[in-house]
């Protein structure tokens, strides 16, 4: 349950987190255009590792593909947390699969909501998004310099009557009837993603607790990628990242981006 005192603040959130990495280095603004874009600009000014920005507002929020993301002042959770992963740019994909993961163990362990992944980059609840991953990168063919992976999770927002969102988004106060503490959850996303973090090598564990947590393994889905419009079953990612889908007569395509949907 949230308090009055429920604000995320630097020593409100440092109190009890237990990390080694992530969150050592905090940044907690009222209002930015984008923890993302804050991120980036820490990242080449060259921050530690495991850097986090949060905010209580986005004036400029940003989802992929330029699209947006809305939440209302002081009622969501907005952070981006900055890596320097020792990882091949091709398996960069691993971060996202990480921040996944800890999302839907916190939701779990914070407000006790069952919430699954939907590729590559939601966490749903049901048929409802209730959080939004955007990884970007700087990177060569052959290093990563930096990667800032930043979450949007809806907390305090009612969506049930919004005009816009309110047939595809939820939020924990939805879900829970009442309010949920943004410290408390966020810590514990935090020290989800730091223990994350620590074995981003371990391919084949994060790939069974990913798949473990993936909404639409084994089921039927449509995918819009870029022009085209795919159907099949989703059969598993690949190590980089992609989407194997299966054709309703065998055949096997690898999609490399794209928006799955469960329901049309
Ligand atoms: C995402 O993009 O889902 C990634 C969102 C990442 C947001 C975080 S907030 C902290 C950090 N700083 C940033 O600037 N961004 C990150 P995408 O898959 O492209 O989904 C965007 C679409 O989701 C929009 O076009 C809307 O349709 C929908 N949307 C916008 N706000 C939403 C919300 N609060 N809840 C659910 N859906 C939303």
């Amino acid at each position: 349950m949230a308090t009055p005192t429920d604000r995320i603040t630097r020593k409100s959130l440092l109190r009890e987190l237990k990390t080694k990495v992530v969150g050592r280095t905090l940044h907690c603004c009222e209002s930015i255009d984008s923890t993302n874009r804050m991120a980036k600009q820490l990242a080449e000014q060259g921050a530690p590792d495991g850097t986090v920005v949060v905010a209580g507002h986005q004036t400029g929020g940003r989802g992929r593909l330029g699209r947006s993301w809305e939440a209302p002042p002081g009622s969501c959770i907005l952070c981006s947390v900055i890596f320097y992963p020792d990882i091949k740019p091709e398996f960069l994909f691993r971060l996202t699969m990480m921040a996944s993961i800890a999302i839907v163990d916190a939701l779990q362990a914070t407000a006790g909501i069952s919430a699954g992944i939907k590729w590559p980059n939601d966490v749903y609840v049901g048929d409802k998004k209730i959080c939004g991953i955007l990884s970007e990168v700087d990177c060569s063919s052959q290093s990563v310099r930096y990667a800032v992976v930043g979450i949007g999770i809806n907390v305090n927002w009612s969506l049930k009557n919004d005009e816009h969102l309110g047939d595809s988004a939820t939020s924990l106060r939805d879900l829970c009837g009442c309010d949920i503490s943004c410290v408390k959850l966020l810590r514990e996303l935090l020290m989800q993603i730091d223990s994350g973090y620590g074995s981003i090598n371990d391919a084949a564990h994060l790939h069974s607790l990913w798949s473990q947590r993936c909404m639409h393994l084994g089921k039927t889905v449509r995918i819009i990628s870029g022009n085209d419009t795919l159907e099949g079953t989703a059969q598993g990612i690949t190590e980089q990242g992609h989407l194997m889908l299966q054709s309703a007569g065998g055949s096997m395509q690898e999609i490399m981006c794209g928006d799955v949907s469960l329901r049309w």
